[in-house]
């Protein structure tokens, strides 16, 4: 087995209300790391963190599980937590064990009660927040960072923005600006007749 320095070894942890992605985000990490070969999903019970019979069946995690994979010359060991509230003691345990946290933000529903309760858990780690699902119908990134924002801090600053949610800032500026501003003397000539 591979040897790894400390300073190679890093302990991330997953949390999030339940059902934002974690045990997804997991799996696909550890696809795109290499650690494994296909990408199970959470609907067809094969994923790497969630094995218990009791995960399959209820098709969420109810316990902790560490998910190791190689990236960079280090050795980074993901730890998926459950988001249910029944399941905190494990969140606990995780963050205790923990160097830093990932903490996932569903982009359709915002900040939820699970979300503050794993941010008030995980107060003493380096945290990084990813909105997740930005996919999904009805998602809005500007308005899951504004809402992180007003509940966390103004210490929560975007280090990614997607294009498509500032192409939308733009026009939404563009769209202000254009009706308080007065008629432009230059005004563009259209294209059309
Ligand atoms: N559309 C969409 N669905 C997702 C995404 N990530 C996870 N899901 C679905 O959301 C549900 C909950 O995901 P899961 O990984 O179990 O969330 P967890 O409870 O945080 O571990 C599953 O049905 C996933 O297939 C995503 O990025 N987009
Ligand atoms: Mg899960």
């Amino acid at each position: 087995m591979k040897e790894y320095a400390p300073a190679q070894l890093r302990n991330v942890g997953l949390f999030s209300h339940g059902g934002a992605g974690k045990t997804t985000l997991s799996e696909a990490l550890l696809y795109r790391a290499g650690a494994i070969t296909r990408m199970g999903s959470v609907v067809d019970g094969n994923t790497t963190t969630d094995f218990d019979p009791d995960e399959l069946k209820r098709q969420m995690s109810v316990s902790l599980a560490v998910a190791p994979l190689e990236w960079q010359g280090h050795k980074i060991n993901l730890i998926d937590t459950p988001g249910y509230a029944d399941f905190y003691g494990e969140v606990s345990e995780a963050a205790r064990v923990a160097d830093s946290a990932l903490i996932l933000i569903d982009a359709v529903a915002g900040p939820q009660v699970g979300t503050d309760a794993v941010w008030k858990r995980t107060a003493h780690l380096p945290r990084l927040l990813v909105i997740n699902k930005m996919d999904r119908e009805n998602s809005d990134y500007r308005s899951a960072l504004d809402s992180l924002r007003e509940r966390y801090g103004k210490g929560v600053v975007p280090l990614a923005f997607p294009i498509c949610a500032a192409l939308w800032t733009f026009s939404k500026a563009r769209r202000t600006w254009r009706a308080t501003s007065p008629p432009s003397q230059y005004p563009i000539p259209s294209r059309r007749p």
